[in-house]
């Protein structure tokens, strides 16, 4: 078999890149891992930056995101019980939207499979071979067969555990990885949302988030200690937990109910560099992790594959390597601007164990600062929408 960029995974940047290069004309295969059901059960990202929804219509698959989607004006930030909305339309003129990441997927993975193009899913021991010549392939095995795929490049759109990026001797690769001795516990649950808007807070007893995926569907999270078990929380003790955590007002009106989902997941920051080595491109999550706090994970592979989909269409069509050879520092650039403001986000509103008294006071300065300055919120609303992609 033979194509022109092989992708690997059927994540959102694997599946965002898949289309832009369809409609570039440019031929490409995925192969996933996974079944496709299993890639749709996964409960992950709910906000979308405006550039992430812009980018939907762009290829078509807009309209359920226009339909289903809730635009956001603005959040509101909790310190130990204390509001501030920040008004993202009134400090910069951009919104976000609320659709779930799964939402995303399946418009993208439906218009692939309407469209006819090949993806590959339950392909088992995916290998990279030759990535630092002209001419890699890709082999996977298939119901025990092994198949092979000659290709120009390939794209690692595998995520954070995915073959890509281990693919790379580790000599040509830097990481930069932080640590957090936390997690977030999440659950999702049928009951209308708490508020319009998603609350961060901050309080003693950790960060609490509360987030939705419908006018219907509520998401959401508390920090818990790294290593904590799911077993350990009942439906009930979440709920008190939350309701502690988050402004009274809110807590009076929470509506709960039975947990459809609950996971906990653990929080790091990590960047691989560079993006590129030979013919092989990494994207998404298989070369950056951002702490959830800022929704930045999901629209930063989506912006990764924007700038590397622009680049191989120059390649393909102008026979220029200029957007190829520069993809890494562009898309770099700003990854380095997501994890400062996700790690800005976590540092501001979780407990750290170790930072004791001093680190809740500036943490309080930091909330009291973000209330009475303008161009603290107008910098808040600038990196929460989304930077350009320049
Ligand atoms: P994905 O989504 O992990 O997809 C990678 C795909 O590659 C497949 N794969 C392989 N395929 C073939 N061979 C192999 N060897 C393979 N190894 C792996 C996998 O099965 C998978 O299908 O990466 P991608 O596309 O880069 O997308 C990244 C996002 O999924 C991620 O950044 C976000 O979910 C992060 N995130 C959030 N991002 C936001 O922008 N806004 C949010 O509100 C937000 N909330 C979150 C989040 C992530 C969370 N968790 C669970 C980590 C909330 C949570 C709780
Ligand atoms: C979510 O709805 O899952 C969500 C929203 C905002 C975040 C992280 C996760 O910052």
């Amino acid at each position: 078999m033979r194509t022109q960029v092989a992708i690997i995974g059927a994540g959102p940047a694997g599946l965002m890149l898949g289309r832009l290069l369809q409609q570039a004309g440019i031929d490409n295969v995925i192969l996933e891992r996974k079944s496709a059901d299993y890639v749709l059960s996964r409960i992950r990202a709910g906000v979308l930056e405006q550039g992430t929804a812009d980018l939907l219509h762009k290829v078509g698959v807009g309209e359920r995101v226009q339909a289903e989607g809730l635009p956001h004006d603005g959040i509101e930030m909790c310190f130990d019980g204390d509001l501030q909305r920040i008004d993202f339309t009134a400090r910069v003129g951009r919104h976000v939207t609320v659709y779930g990441q799964t939402e995303v997927t399946r418009d993208l993975m439906d218009a692939r499979q309407a469209s006819g193009v090949e993806t590959v899913y339950e392909a088992d021991d995916v290998a990279l071979h030759d990535i630092d010549s002209d001419h890699p392939h890709v082999t996977w095995r298939k119901d025990g067969v092994t198949q092979t795929l000659d290709c120009d490049f390939i794209a690692g759109c595998d995520g954070f555990h995915g073959v890509s990026r281990a693919s790379v001797p580790e000599r040509a690769l830097a990481l930069f990885d932080r640590h957090y001795p936390f997690g977030w516990l999440g659950i999702l649950v049928e009951k209308p949302p708490v508020s319009e808007e998603l609350i961060y807070a901050h309080h003693e007893r950790g960060f609490a988030l509360c987030s939705m995926r419908s006018l219907t569907r509520s998401r959401y999270y508390v920090q818990v200690p790294e290593g904590e078990k799911v077993e350990n929380w009942s439906d009930d003790r979440f709920w008190d937990e939350l309701r502690a955590r988050i402004n009274p007002e809110a807590a009076e009106r929470l509506q709960t109910g039975p947990s459809i989902e609950k996971s906990i997941a653990p929080l790091r920051s990590f960047v691989a560099e560079p993006l590129r080595f030979g013919s092989l491109f990494l994207a998404g999550d298989a070369a950056h992790i951002v702490p959830p706090t800022g929704a930045k994970g999901l629209n930063l592979a989506i912006s990764d594959v924007a700038m590397l989909g622009a680049a191989l269409a120059e390649f393909y069509g102008e026979r220029s390597k200029a957007g190829l050879d520069t993809y890494s520092k562009r898309a770099l650039a700003r990854i380095w601007k997501a994890e400062r403001f996700s790690w800005w986000m976590t540092s501001l509103l979780h407990t750290f164990p170790e930072t004791g008294a001093f680190g809740r006071r500036i943490q309080r300065a930091d909330f009291d600062y973000l209330c009475g300055s303008v161009a603290a919120q107008t910098s808040l609303a600038e990196n929460y929408t989304g930077l350009s992609l320049d």
